[in-house]
């Protein structure tokens, strides 16, 4: 039974296209956009749309991209794609033409066939590590991909701006390593900056929290140097984990100086201990800081069991984070990321598209869900929690990264 919870209920516009998931990194490739349209299934299946607010993820263009991004490499990544487009054209007009091409291409593929042959030597790839690293390949439909996670995260602000909604969710959103000109783990151009540089236009302070169990270092570079925006990530840390950034001492700088809040943790954290841990901490920067939006990151590699991150967090664990970001009562804007054991990060963002609407949803996945065979061997949403998983960091390294934190944010109090 759906527990429908009216005090806590709000306004949620929820971004989707269909196209997302038919993205492809590679075969091998961990990051899978498929579970972006795993967790659609679900929200449907779970009847969660009937009280969304849905809107179609539109592709940003160029222009949009460059409010943060180097205009050079926007270009570059726009050129890749086109290129690919050629030998997409190519091998349509040999497979099914004999190479003859189509009238309706023909304009479309002489202007493709001339920006390949412009393309400057200096632009290929390891300038700006695209295709240079198994991390970062070039697939069909990069650019794309990158315009529909940006357009929904920019669309997000603007439905917060305008205040159709209350909390704004963007599942193919979250990729918080991009660079100003790099791409660097799996992400390409940075949705997060995008959003939150949006709401910077009316707002005058913006919190960014992140719970993927990666450093969120592209967003944090990006406003080191401000006082407008307070970066909070907490991450899995050591041992050469990437991207090895975002240590206790990473505060800021200049007027950004104790704008950057990192909480690096050791492998197997579970439920109880980082929900104390997130709880002091956010309870402490929602006091000092009084933002007037805040934009989470939900990556779903801190749960437990995930291919790459060695967290050890429940759904409900993790649910819990934004179950508590809610009660302050501020917009909110939700983001994916992370998140390599796929139908737990389906299960994680149905669920947590849920907690928005104030809607618990508790039952096993729906026989009727194209996806139901990714869930053999468990229907259920949620999985049980690893008992036999030692938990590295002590209770002494948890307080005191709480003391710490809260002596940084003592220099913000005045
Ligand atoms: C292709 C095929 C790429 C198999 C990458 C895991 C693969 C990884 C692959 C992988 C993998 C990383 C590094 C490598 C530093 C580099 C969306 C010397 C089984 C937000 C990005 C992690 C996390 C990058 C992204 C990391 C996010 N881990 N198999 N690559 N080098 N890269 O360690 O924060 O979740 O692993
Ligand atoms: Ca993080
Ligand atoms: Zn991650």
């Amino acid at each position: 039974m759906i527990q429908a919870d009216s005090d806590s209920s709000r306004r949620v516009a929820y971004f989707y296209n269909r196209l997302i998931g038919k993205f492809h990194y590679g075969k091998e490739h961990p990051m899978k956009p498929k579970r972006i349209a795993m967790a659609h299934s679900l929200i449907v299946n779970f009847g969660l749309y009937r009280s969304l607010d849905v809107y179609l993820i539109r592709e940003a263009q160029l222009e949009e991209l460059k409010k943060f991004h180097d205009p050079e490499y926007v270009t570059y990544l726009s050129q890749y794609m086109s290129e690919n487009k050629v030998n997409f054209v190519k091998e349509y007009c040999s497979t099914n033409n004999d190479g003859v091409i189509p009238e309706n291409l023909l304009e479309e593929y002489k202007l493709i066939t001339k920006w390949s042959q412009n393309k400057s030597s200096k632009n290929l790839n390891t300038e700006y590590k695209v295709g240079d690293s198994a991390d970062n390949p070039t697939f069909q439909g990069l650019f794309s991909y990158c315009q529909f996670s940006a357009g929904a995260s920019i669309d997000c602000a603007h439905t917060i701006l305008t205040g159709q909604a209350d909390i704004a969710i963007n599942w193919s959103g979250g990729l918080h390593h991009a660079k100003k000109k790099e791409a660097a783990g799996f992400c390409y151009i940075n949705d997060i900056v995008l959003c939150i540089l949006e709401l910077l236009r009316i707002y005058v302070r913006v919190l960014y929290v992140d719970i993927d169990c990666h450093h969120g270092d592209g967003v944090e570079e990006a406003f080191y140097l401000t006082n407008r925006v307070m970066t909070l990530s907490f991450h899995q840390y050591g041992d050469d984990f990437f991207p090895g950034t975002g240590q206790l001492n990473s505060v800021g700088l200049g007027v950004g100086r104790y704008y950057a809040v990192n909480v690096p943790l050791k492998p197997g954290i579970s439920d109880g201990p980082y929900l104390e841990l997130f709880k002091k901490v956010t309870s402490r920067v929602m006091e000092t800081f009084r933002p007037d939006c805040v934009v989470i990151q939900c990556g779903a590699d801190s749960l437990s069991l995930d291919r790459l991150g060695a967290l050890n967090l429940s759904i409900k664990g993790h649910g819990q984070c934004i179950t508590y970001m809610k009660q302050f009562g501020v917009p909110l804007i939700l983001l994916g990321g992370g998140g390599y054991t796929i139908q737990n990060v389906s299960r994680c963002w149905a669920y947590e598209t849920g907690i928005c609407l104030g809607q618990n949803i508790d039952e096993p996945i729906p026989a009727n869900d194209i996806y139901y065979q990714n869930y053999k061997g468990d229907y259920h949403l949620h999985f049980p929690i690893q008992e036999n998983v030692e938990n590295r960091n002590k209770s002494e390294d948890l307080n005191k990264i709480v003391s710490q934190v809260y002596d940084h944010l003592k220099n913000l109090e005045n």
